[in-house]
């Protein structure tokens, strides 16, 4: 039996049987495990700050133990509703983190999991949260020990995983080609906004625009990656597009767009005329597994409309793409692109460095 399979036992015997959580790439097998689930007893959060308060309910309502999964990025998400109500000193709501360490010791990471990486046991310390590093011969008993303290002190606990320590995913999803491939509208999008600054999302994202660029030759003074940060990037344009004459385009995910989606009421109302954005929507966190959103949830329509866009535009075909990116480009802002994409991504996606250097050539003019 695979590990994550193993874990789920052993979780199930003990009666946990509530998960939430953000998608990440070292727990990706056990979220999939997961997806088997009911929507009642698993659901995937719109950051982690909101999976460990869905978890405080759950307990609220049911005295059972809840389980929480997210990678390291996260755990600044998840502080507030920590250090203000589940902790043993404020109300006591017991639950197990599942924590996928990117940065940890000793294993080569990106540069964004470097900071996060070095602190993260240090912060759980000082939240008081007692955490075991996951052991392939003991990790039975290290859960267990883990099940029996969170119970008794009313206090959360974690669990660490470093890449590699779940097993890896064997069933491939099935690829959609429905849509629009996002490397495709990348480099249409980049011929189309010679005069335009980009700031793009965490994940595939910025790792794809990136290689476009360097493809195609074209200087990277563009673009800000958003290495990390997921699901700040709107914001991160709208301080830009205020501050700058150039069109600025936000080019984000829907997994990072519904992380912190009261950016995008801030953005719409603040922004002027330079502000575009662009919704890569796949409907999934396709980055750290191609675990589902809940955009489909949304109609983005009267939404945009609702929250003052002052237009909407919306690209699901592989020719219209000129045409819509024309009149998108080309409209007063702000404006908003929804545009679908398929999952998949470039073959040997190359990783972002030097994110100093490029910062110097973003902000020269
Ligand atoms: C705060 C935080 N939580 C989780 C992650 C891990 N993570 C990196 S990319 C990603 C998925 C992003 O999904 P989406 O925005 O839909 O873009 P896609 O991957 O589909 O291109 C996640 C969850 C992170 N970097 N930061």
């Amino acid at each position: 039996m695979d590990i994550s399979k193993n874990i789920l036992k052993i979780l199930r015997n003990k009666k946990i049987e509530f998960f939430a959580g953000v998608p990440d790439s070292i727990l990706k097998n056990f979220s999939n495990a997961l997806s088997k689930l009911s929507n009642k007893k698993h659901i995937i959060g719109a950051n982690e700050g909101g999976a460990v308060s869905l978890a405080a309910g759950y307990h609220l309502a049911t005295k059972k133990i809840p389980l929480v999964y997210l990678q390291n990025s996260g755990l600044g998400n998840t502080i507030n509703p920590i250090t203000s109500i589940i902790h043993k000193e404020i109300y006591g709501i017991p639950m197990i983190l599942f924590i996928g360490w990117r940065g940890a010791y000793n294993i080569k990471d990106e540069i964004q999991h470097k900071v996060q990486g070095k602190i993260t046991l240090k912060q759980l310390s000082l939240l008081k949260i007692k955490y075991k590093i996951f052991k392939k011969k003991l990790f039975k008993n290290q859960l267990v020990e883990l099940i029996k303290h969170t119970k008794k002190n009313n206090h959360p606990v974690a669990f660490l995983f470093k890449k590699g320590d779940l097993d890896s995913d064997k069933n491939q999803k099935q690829i959609n080609k429905k849509y629009i491939d996002r490397s495709y509208f990348i480099s249409e999008l980049i011929k189309n906004s010679k005069n335009s600054k980009i700031i793009a999302t965490t994940g595939f994202t910025s790792r794809e625009l990136f290689q476009i660029r360097k493809i195609k030759k074209f200087k990277n003074k563009k673009d800000f990656y958003m290495v990390g940060g997921m699901g700040h990037s709107s914001m991160v344009a709208l301080g830009y597009s205020l501050g700058s004459r150039n069109q600025t385009i936000c080019l984000d995910g829907d997994g990072a767009f519904l992380m912190h989606m009261g950016a995008s009421v801030i953005t719409s109302k603040f922004a002027e005329k330079n502000f575009k954005y662009i919704l890569l929507n796949n409907g999934c966190h396709e980055s750290v597994g191609g675990q589902p959103t809940s955009i489909d949830k949304i109609n983005f329509k009267q939404f945009c409309s609702s929250i003052g866009y002052k237009k909407y535009f919306l690209l699901k075909e592989k020719k219209s793409i000129r045409k819509t990116l024309n009149l998108f480009l080309n409209s007063s802002g702000p404006a908003f692109l929804n545009v679908f994409i398929n999952s998949g991504t470039l073959e040997n996606l190359i990783r972002i460095k030097n994110l100093k250097e490029l910062k110097k050539d973003f902000i020269k003019k």
